[in-house]
């Protein structure tokens, strides 16, 4: 499994409000936030949740986010997403709420929805998406400072690290933090 990251502050700002998170292993968890608003009090945001993130790994998805939310109630809250890749088993799992999107170029068909809401806000029910996954399939998870109009096949050919990378440069918004994370199985 091949992964690529780019990552950067909105325009003005020194630090980004948008945190990633990969827990490698047999099974992969992938975590992204993008703290409301941006700079220092979104950054906050996103950190208290990654930090959660990583101490309950092991949990479901839906536990993980009902946890973090109620565990970073006290920051501006945030828009979270998480993928479990298990390698094994070539299935992913993907819970989200808020503004973090997932596009895939797959066998089958991988185009889950996140609920709306914030994490760190009242949360309502977390809604799991299961898939199986293929070899070469290609997922992106991208904050709301990529426009969710893009084409991922327009990108297919690139190494994972340049097609974050050309992703960010090409549909990357000024006034926003963005992130990108491509995965290739
Ligand atoms: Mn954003």
């Amino acid at each position: 499994m091949d992964i690529g990251i780019a990552e950067r502050p909105c325009q003005g700002e020194t630090v980004c409000g948008d945190t990633h998170l990969v827990i490698s292993g047999e099974v992969t968890l992938v975590a992204m936030a993008d703290g409301l608003g941006h700079g220092p009090a979104a950054r906050e945001a996103a950190v208290a949740f990654k930090e959660y993130v990583e101490e309950h790994a092991q949990e479901s998805l839906e536990d993980i986010l009902r946890g973090a939310s109620a565990a970073i109630s006290k920051t501006r809250g945030v828009a979270a997403a998480l993928a479990r890749i298990d390698q094994r088993a070539m299935t992913l799992s993907f819970a989200g709420v808020g503004n973090i999107e997932m596009h895939a170029v797959s066998r089958e068909r991988i185009r889950p929805v996140s609920i709306p809401g914030i994490v760190g806000s009242r949360l309502r029910k977390v809604k799991q998406f299961d898939y199986n996954l293929a070899l070469g399939d290609l997922l992106m998870l991208h904050s709301d400072g990529i426009s969710s109009r893009l084409n991922l096949e327009d990108f297919r050919k690139l190494g994972v690290q340049e097609m974050a990378d050309t992703i960010m440069e090409q549909h990357g918004k000024w006034h926003d933090d963005v992130t990108c994370l491509v995965i290739r199985i």
